[in-house]
């Protein structure tokens, strides 16, 4: 796992809450609000949705999206989004947020991205530890928004999807 370079630009950032529930095999991952989102459009503003990804081996099982919220760069969205995940497969998944700005005409932009997953770096990793330390409770952290590497290339790495994995070594 190469790090995640988050340089200095500043894409916003966005608060969002996961809760495990190990004996339905589910989790919930609710997109609570976004603030200080970088403007897309001329118009000085962004229309921004969010969109999640269930990774897994590199390839995105699931794709779930938010509501579109017109003309802001404070949305604020309080949806929830569930994902089946047997406790057996938790340790080798993870979550892609993506903050895109919705244009009417030509394709839509991302404006952001953020990981969660026992492969992410610093919070993305430790909001994700909690929610397992912590199961039926949801967990809220707010997580600044990086810049979109391109085709994804960083975080999907290649190979076989990971089994268990030792604790990392100091
Ligand atoms: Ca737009």
């Amino acid at each position: 796992m190469k790090d995640v370079v988050m340089d200095s630009v500043d894409l916003g950032e966005i608060m969002f809450s996961l809760c495990y529930l190990p004996t339905a095999g589910r989790m919930t991952l609710t997109v609570i609000k976004c603030r200080n989102l970088k403007a897309m459009d001329i118009t000085g503003s962004s229309d921004p949705y969010v969109k999640v990804s269930l990774i897994c081996d590199g390839r995105r099982l699931k794709k779930r999206k938010t509501t579109t919220k017109r003309s802001t760069l404070n949305p604020v969205y309080n949806e929830a989004i569930i994902f089946d995940i047997p406790p057996e497969n938790v340790e080798q998944v993870s979550l892609s947020i993506t903050v895109m700005d919705y244009d009417r005409v030509g394709h839509n932009e991302v404006i952001g991205v953020c990981y969660t997953g026992p492969d992410a770096q610093g919070l993305g990793r430790d909001h994700w530890t909690e929610m397992l330390a912590y199961p039926r409770k949801p967990i809220t952290h707010w997580h600044s928004l990086g810049e979109w590497p391109g085709r994804a290339a960083s975080f999907e790495s290649q190979g076989s999807c990971p089994s268990p994995k030792p604790p990392s070594t100091p």
